[in-house]
């Protein structure tokens, strides 16, 4: 039996034993010291308006850039010390895994072959998505149902390209592919009649279309084919550097439920609740744990805003509702854990 000052030696000792533990989970792991050592954050991103585009004097905007320079605050308190590249989606998975990329925010739907075959990991789902169908309105399409035979258009690379093979499989009506990599030829494609329809995430075809010369000569048909949860994603093997993407994320989760706002965050700082006061750094003890400045959360929101911030401030715009986008207390699916 167990006596108890062999029981209080064996808790000491396991105690030293777990804070041993937590402070090397604490130390930085690889991908976070070449982040520090090179002093900026390597992005991948596509080139949709709203999403990611750069503006007339070159800076990078958008729904997901904004997630970039979140990160690039939450390690450097600087929302520059980040590079943006546009790669296409074919290319940039590969680019991720050979190091070019510290992590993607190019709309990336989360998939288990993914994450099981191709070593990448995801942090939570920013953007629940689902894939859309542009068609050009001449041929006379209201609904995917009636596309038996028809040219289309597909991005190599992408779930899309899978999704659309099995969409014709189960409904035992044949289609054309026609597969592209190239963005801006994938778009004129559809403009020049090569294709009757191009497949995309609904988003993608959503901005895609503000952009065509002339867009009422296009529909984007009703039907969604899958569920695509766009996610930021890394390559496998540093959990440390994934957890700083998750908790980023959670932080623009977190501030739009609390309702801190870039604008009235400076009056939660005299907050009394003790959550809140360990989000905002006043209480440090959250940022000890994950090794950051203890002002990253509230230097993220006060420079880039909580989620509806960054919603609205890209995506409104393009006419996007929040839909499944918005929070869990509003009905959707966005959801932190909590800060604690
Ligand atoms: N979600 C799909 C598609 C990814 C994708 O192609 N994303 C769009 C942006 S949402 C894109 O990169 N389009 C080409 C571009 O922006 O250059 C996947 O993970 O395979």
């Amino acid at each position: 039996m167990i006596t108890r000052s062999r029981w209080c030696r064996w808790l000491a000792a396991s105690l030293v034993g777990a804070v041993g533990f937590i402070s090397t989970a604490a130390s930085a792991g690889p991908t976070l010291d070449r982040i520090k050592s090179r002093g900026f954050i390597k992005v991948g991103v596509g080139t949709t308006p709203g999403f990611f585009v750069p503006d007339s004097s070159g800076r990078w905007q958008g729904f997901f850039i904004d997630y970039g320079r979140a990160l690039a605050i939450a390690v450097f308190g600087d929302d520059d010390k980040v590079e943006f590249t546009s790669s296409s989606p074919q290319q940039r998975l590969p680019a991720l895994q050979s190091g070019e990329f510290d992590v993607l925010l190019s709309g990336v739907t989360v998939t288990l072959t993914r994450a099981f075959k191709l070593g990448f990991h995801f942090g939570p789902t920013i953007f629940y998505d689902g894939q859309g169908l542009l068609v050009r309105k001449d041929i006379g399409v209201t609904s995917a149902s009636q596309l038996d035979g028809a040219t289309i258009g597909i991005q190599s690379g992408t779930t899309g390209e899978l999704n659309i093979a099995d969409f014709f499989r189960k409904s035992q009506h044949k289609f054309t592919p026609v597969t592209i990599e190239d963005t801006s030829e994938f778009v004129s494609a559809l403009q020049s009649g090569r294709v009757d329809a191009i497949t995309q995430d609904s988003s993608d075809l959503g901005a895609k279309l503000t952009q065509l010369k002339k867009p009422n000569d296009y529909i984007l048909l009703p039907e969604r084919l899958s569920k695509e949860p766009l996610a930021p994603a890394v390559a496998s093997g540093d959990d440390r550097w994934l957890e700083i993407v998750n908790w980023t994320v959670y932080a623009t989760i977190q501030a739009e439920e609390w309702g801190i706002t870039s604008q009235n965050i400076d009056s939660f700082l005299k907050s009394d609740d003790p959550a809140i006061q360990r989000f905002l750094g006043v209480d440090p003890s959250l940022a000890q744990a994950i090794g950051l400045d203890p002002k990253w959360a509230y230097n993220i929101i006060k420079t880039v805003g909580n989620y509806g911030e960054i919603f609205d401030r890209h995506l409104k715009p393009l006419g996007w509702e929040r839909g499944y986008n918005k929070l869990w207390t509003s009905g959707g699916l966005l959801y932190s854990p909590p800060f604690r």
